[in-house]
């Protein structure tokens, strides 16, 4: 199954090189072309794209010829790698829109929503604009609204778990008005799991389990939840610290999975009565859809080749085998690749109006990626090093919600506007 999701875009891809090669030809001679990895190609549409981000903090020696954008604009050749479909009004590519590159917005701090916080992991935004956010050390899931913070329950377990394991992902479905529930996902003393809990004036019912067994580790557990447009949960999951969970069909570790809010698997999953979604990844954090309803997915790599990844459901997404964008065949390539986590560690992810903005560990700052017709441009920074490590990001009322991770009271959730 997942060759025969890989291969159209192999060869979407490839019928968009003639379109590359004309242009980078131009530029730099299509260095990679005719070799074993066409698809990112494009990445070296060099000279304008890199004009674009001098304070990403990718290095700027790296940043065209290594795949730091791996694939990600193949069709692109254009300046910021913003502007791949426009370039290639032709190619068929799904869902691409003819629409041109746009500047993206600024960003600028707007403030602080929450200040003292301990280890905060996840947030999660209620239709009335009230904060839920969790934290993962303690397993308390707190209120933030304008009559204040308060907590609204606590999953004790969660709080005995070690290393990077606790409370982690919040989501909360799109009918919440209808039916007050919150998701969240958390380390047990046996596994990581999912569960429900009825929210009714401002406190969190009995946990119902709604998945269990995904593999434990002192690292990479993943944790992100969230539910898409479809109203189908999902999980990103990480390999708990062993690769072959990754590649394992079996296994819920490496995985994003997609289930029914109630836990079933829903009919329409690639395998059938698999909550399996797509595999071969390392430890997903990150998850947001677009305008036309495609998944986006980040993971950490292994010291290089923190990714952004589209995902396509049944596709193997190459770890441990691969990283980044090699070309493989029956792997997807990241389209984003940053060569070194020392600028990344991508962890919680929003998308709005086609714009993503991920929020980097270990690199303290918070990426900004145009999303075009499937396809992403060349990330931007900000906030480079002024607030920490950057944990979860989120769509909130004016702009965007991120939420720092220093620990030991310094942890906050600050504003963002965006124009
Ligand atoms: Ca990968």
């Amino acid at each position: 199954m997942p060759a025969e999701r890989v291969l159209p875009a192999v060869r979407l891809r490839a019928a968009r090189l003639g379109w590359t090669c004309l242009l980078a030809a131009l530029l730099s001679g299509c260095a990679s072309g005719s070799g074993a990895e066409p698809i990112y190609q494009g990445s070296d549409a060099p000279g304008p794209s890199a004009s674009t981000e001098p304070a990403a903090g990718i290095s700027p020696s790296a940043a065209p010829a290594d795949g730091t954008l791996a694939g990600t604009d193949p069709a692109g050749t254009d300046s910021a790698g913003t502007d791949p479909a426009g370039t290639d009004p032709a190619d068929g590519a799904p869902g691409a829109p003819a629409s041109g590159p746009a500047a993206l917005p600024a960003v600028t701090y707007a403030g602080d929503e929450v200040t003292g916080l301990g280890v905060p992991w996840s947030i999660a935004v209620l239709p009335d604009g009230t904060l839920l956010f969790s934290d993962r050390e303690t397993g308390d899931i707190m209120r933030a609204a304008a009559d204040g913070t308060s907590l609204v329950g606590t999953l004790p377990d969660a709080a005995e778990a070690s290393g990077e394991g606790g409370l982690l992902g919040l989501a909360v479905a799109g009918d919440f008005s209808d039916n007050p529930a919150v998701y969240a996902y958390y380390t047990s003393s046996g596994d990581n799991r999912v569960v429900r809990m009825s929210y009714e004036d401002n406190a969190l019912g009995e946990p119902e389990e709604i998945l269990t067994g995904i593999p434990k580790g002192n690292i990479h557990n993943g944790g992100r939840i969230a539910f898409g447009p479809d109203s189908r949960l999902y999980i990103g999951t990480g390999d708990a610290g062993n690769g072959s969970n990754a590649q394992d069909p079996e296994s819920l570790g490496g995985k994003v999975l997609r289930l029914a809010p109630d836990g079933t698997v829903p009919t329409d999953n690639p395998t059938p009565g698999s909550p399996v979604y797509s595999r071969g990844h390392r430890n997903v954090q990150g998850l947001a859809w677009d305008s036309e309803e495609r998944l986006w997915a980040t993971e950490f790599g292994p010291e290089v080749d923190d990714e952004l990844n589209l995902v396509v459901p049944g596709s193997n997404y190459g770890w441990p085998d691969v990283t980044g964008a090699p070309g493989r065949q029956g792997f997807v390539d990241a389209q984003v690749a940053w060569p070194s986590t020392a600028t990344s560690s991508p962890s919680g992810m929003a998308i709005i109006d086609d714009t993503a903005y991920i929020g980097g560990l270990r690199g303290q700052r918070l990426w900004q990626v145009p999303l075009v017709g499937g396809q992403a441009g060349r990330p931007v920074s900000h906030f480079d090093g002024e607030f920490g490590r950057l944990r979860d990001v989120a769509e909130g009322s004016d702009g965007l919600l991120v939420v720092t991770n220093e620990g030991d009271g310094g942890a906050r959730i600050l504003r963002a506007t965006l124009d």
